[in-house]
């Protein structure tokens, strides 16, 4: 589920402007070193620690949550994932200690579908993300124009990491798309730990 566009792009730009700023006063003050144009940002800058958290305020919940496809708590509390933090600030959607936990526990998901017979790209979009809390068909559209997949396509392990990313697009905005927490890389260690 995304926010309304104008307003993604209006805070987006913001955090843009403001990152850029504090950047250039970060890069600024480095010390320099002869022949060095553009100084690597020392650890323990304050400016960079502060960049970091707008940055993470500024993320989508799936990536605060480092939940990049938003996978739901269950409603009967469940049981914990594997990765799962111990603190549960969303009370709507887990949270993981890292992305990769989150690629992983959506890995489990997609199984669990697979091996009650809920097999093509159609059929896993609309039982992940129900009509009833979701505009389902606009979901599979998105998911099968960004991968190439049919809409009656069965999802092969092979096909993971490629409906992983455009899933995860879709939940946090093609804003984030280029967000580490989005990477086929980072899918990929995710699958590893499934
Ligand atoms: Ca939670």
């Amino acid at each position: 589920m995304i926010a309304g566009n104008g307003r993604v792009m209006l805070v987006i730009g913001l955090v843009v402007s403001v990152v850029g700023l504090l950047v250039f006063q970060s890069r600024k003050n480095a010390p320099k070193i002869a022949g060095q144009v553009n100084p690597a940002r020392g650890e323990n800058n304050v400016i960079d620690k502060v960049v970091d958290s707008i940055m993470s305020l500024a993320a989508p919940r799936g990536i605060r949550n480092n939940n990049p496809l938003n996978i739901k708590e269950p409603k009967d509390g469940g049981d914990f994932w594997v990765g799962e933090l111990d603190t549960d600030p969303d009370a709507t959607f887990e949270e993981f200690i890292s992305p990769e936990y989150g690629y992983r526990a959506a890995k489990r998901v997609i199984d669990s579908y697979r091996r009650r017979g809920v097999k093509t790209l159609a059929a896993i979009i609309s039982t992940f993300a129900p009509s009833s809390e979701n505009l389902t068909f606009a979901y599979i559209s998105s998911v099968s124009n960004r991968t190439g997949f049919a809409h009656d396509r069965v999802i092969s392990d092979s096909d993971l990491p490629a409906l992983f990313r455009a899933m995860a697009i879709h939940e946090n905005g093609v804003a984030w798309a280029v967000h580490p927490s989005l990477s086929i890389d980072t899918i990929n260690k995710g699958l590893a730990l499934a």
